[in-house]
């Protein structure tokens, strides 16, 4: 899979910025810190990353690699996280960065070989993580969906 990535521009998903949202300043995260996005040292590493932090909506992850070396994965369910499930949304582009408008439970991981086994997957918690009901969606999480989307169909061209 890596093979197929050629290039090394970063990518950049812009979903709205969270100005709607008030007086809470949203805040841009380097993923792992230093690290980065990566098989980490240890296979509780991202989990004390985000654990040591409160996500609100409006809060950007970039989720920095080697070119061609990693995924930022999204799967749907909690159980394809714990499986290690490597379908979903796969953005393959070093340094993408995704804003979540909306509070929700996300769950990524990296699909390359075993590198999710080893720990290299998160759940990202937004506000209390409880992702506003389809039947009235904030104009705000269909734009990042929009987004998201967007990005997917950028990636199936691509390959
Ligand atoms: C995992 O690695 C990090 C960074 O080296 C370290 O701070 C942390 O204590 C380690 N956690 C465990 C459970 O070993
Ligand atoms: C992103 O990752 C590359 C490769 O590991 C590293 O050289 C670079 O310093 C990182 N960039 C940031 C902003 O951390
Ligand atoms: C997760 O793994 C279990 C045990 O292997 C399996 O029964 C289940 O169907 C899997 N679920 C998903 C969503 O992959
Ligand atoms: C998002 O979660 C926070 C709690 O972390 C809560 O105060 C806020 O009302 C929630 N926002 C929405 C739109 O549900
Ligand atoms: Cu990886």
């Amino acid at each position: 899979m890596a093979g197929r990535l050629s290039f090394t521009v970063g990518f950049l998903i812009v979903a709205s910025v969270g100005l709607l949202h008030g007086a809470c300043a949203a805040t841009t995260y380097m993923v792992g810190d230093d690290l980065g996005w990566t098989v980490p040292p240890n296979s509780s590493y991202y989990e004390e990353w985000t654990s040591q932090r409160t996500f609100q909506i409006g809060d950007t992850f970039v989720f920095n690699w080697t070119a061609g070396t990693h995924s930022a994965t999204e799967v749907s369910t909690r159980e394809e996280y714990d499986n290690c499930t490597k379908m979903g949304m796969i953005l393959m582009f070093a340094g993408v960065q995704i804003t979540f408008d909306a509070n929700g439970t996300h769950y990524f991981l990296c699909s390359e070989g075993t590198h999710c086994e080893q720990g290299q997957k998160m759940v990202i918690k937004i506000g209390d993580g409880i992702a506003p009901s389809f039947a009235a969606p904030s104009l705000a999480a269909a734009a990042a969906l929009s987004a998201l989307l967007l990005s997917t169909l950028a990636i199936f061209f691509l390959n």
